[in-house]
C-alpha cells in the first residue's frame, strides 16, 4: 500500500536515506527541512513521489498552520517521521553555552511535539497512523558532555511511550527508534561546528550504523501488518555497548 510519508529534517542524514528508501518502496513523501535547495535537488532526483517542503520545525507558525498548508492532495499524512535534530558541543554542563542547550531543546522538543501536535488529530479521526520518532540509544546512557541532548533524547523517548499510552484503541501507531553510534551524516560535523577533523575522529576505527540502516529499520516498522506495534527499537553497531559505571578514584 502507498502511504504518504512526513520526513523532517529530509535534506541530509537518516531523514534522507529514509525519504529515498520510502520513494523506492512505493510511497510518497513529503521531505522538509531548512535548506530548501537540497530538497529541490532530491524532488528533481525522486520525481513526483516525493514533495519538497521548506521547513524549520523550530518556526511555531509554520508548525502549526500544519496539515493544512500542505497542497490538498498531500494533507492525508499517514506517518510522520519526526527526524529532525541535532547536537550542539560536547562540552560538559559548566561550560556549556545556554545558545546551544535551547536549540536543541527547541529542536528535538519543542519543534517534535509542535509536529506530533499538528498532525495527529487527522491520525485519529481517520483512525490510522503512524508516528516514528527519531530518539538515541543518548535517551538511556549518559556519556560525558551529552547533558541536553541526551535528555531532549530522553524526552522523545519518555513522550514517545506517552503517546502509544493514549492512543491504545486508535489505529494509531507510534515508534521510537533509538540508534547509537551512526556515521554518514552530518550530526559530528553539525555537533562540533563544521570542526571535519574532529568529526571523523568519532567514527575512526569503527563500523558505525549508517543512514541507511536506520532507514531499514523505519522501512520494516511502517511495513508491519496493522496489528503490530514496534514501541522501541534500540540499535547499535556490533562494536559499541554500554560501559562500565565511571569512577572516580583519590590519588594514593
Ligand atoms: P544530520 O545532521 O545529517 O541531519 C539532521 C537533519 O535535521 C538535517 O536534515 C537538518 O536539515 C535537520 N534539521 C536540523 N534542525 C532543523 C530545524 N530547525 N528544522 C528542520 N530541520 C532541521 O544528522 P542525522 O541524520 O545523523 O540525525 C537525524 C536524527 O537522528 C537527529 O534527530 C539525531 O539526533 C538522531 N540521531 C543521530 C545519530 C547519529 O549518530 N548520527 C544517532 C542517534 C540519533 P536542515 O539543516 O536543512 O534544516
Ligand atoms: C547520537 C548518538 O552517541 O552521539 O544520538 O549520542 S550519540
Amino acid at each position: 500500500m502507498s502511504l504518504t510519508i512526513l520526513i523532517t529534517g529530509a535534506t541530509a542524514g537518516f531523514g534522507e536515506a529514509i525519504a529515498r528508501r520510502f520513494v523506492r518502496d512505493g510511497h510518497r513523501v513529503i521531505a522538509a527541512g531548512r535548506r530548501a535547495d537540497r530538497l529541490e535537488t532530491l524532488a528533481r532526483e525522486l520525481g513526483s513521489a516525493l514533495l519538497a517542503f521548506p521547513l524549520d520545525v523550530t518556526d511555531t507558525a509554520a508548525t502549526a498552520a500544519l496539515p493544512g498548508c500542505l497542497p490538498e492532495q498531500w494533507r492525508t499524512v499517514d506517518v510522520l517521521v519526526n527526524n529532525a535534530g541535532l547536537a550542539l558541543g560536547t562540552a560538559p554542563a559548566f561550560e556549556a553555552g545556554l545558545e546551544d542547550w535551547d536549540t536543541m531543546v527547541a529542536t528535538n522538543v519543542t519543534g517534535l511535539i509542535r509536529l506530533t501536535h499538528a498532525m495527529l488529530p487527522g491520525m485519529v479521526a481517520r483512525d490510522q497512523g503512524h508516528i516514528v520518532n527519531i530518539s538515541s540509544s543518548a535517551a538511556t546512557y549518559p556519556y560525558p558532555g551529552g547533558n541536553v541532548y541526551g535528555a531532549t533524547k530522553a524526552f522523545v523517548t519518555q513522550f514517545s511511550l506517552g503517546l502509544k499510552a493514549d492512543l491504545v484503541g486508535t489505529g494509531v501507531r507510534v515508534t521510537d527508534l533509538e540508534p547509537g553510534l551512526a556515521g554518514g551524516s552530518e550530526f559530528s560535523q553539525v555537533r562540533y561546528g563544521g570542526d571535519a577533523e574532529k568529526a571523523a575522529a568519532v567514527y575512526a576505527g569503527t563500523t558505525p550504523l549508517s543512514p541507511e540502516d536506520i532507514a531499514e529499520a523505519a522501512a520494516w516498522v511502517i511495513g508491519l501488518p496493522r496489528h503490530v506495534n514496534i514501541n522501541r527499537m534500540e540499535m547499535m553497531p556490533t562494536c559499541q555497548g554500554p560501559g562500565p559505571l565511571v569512577i572516580k578514584r583519590r590519588d594514593g
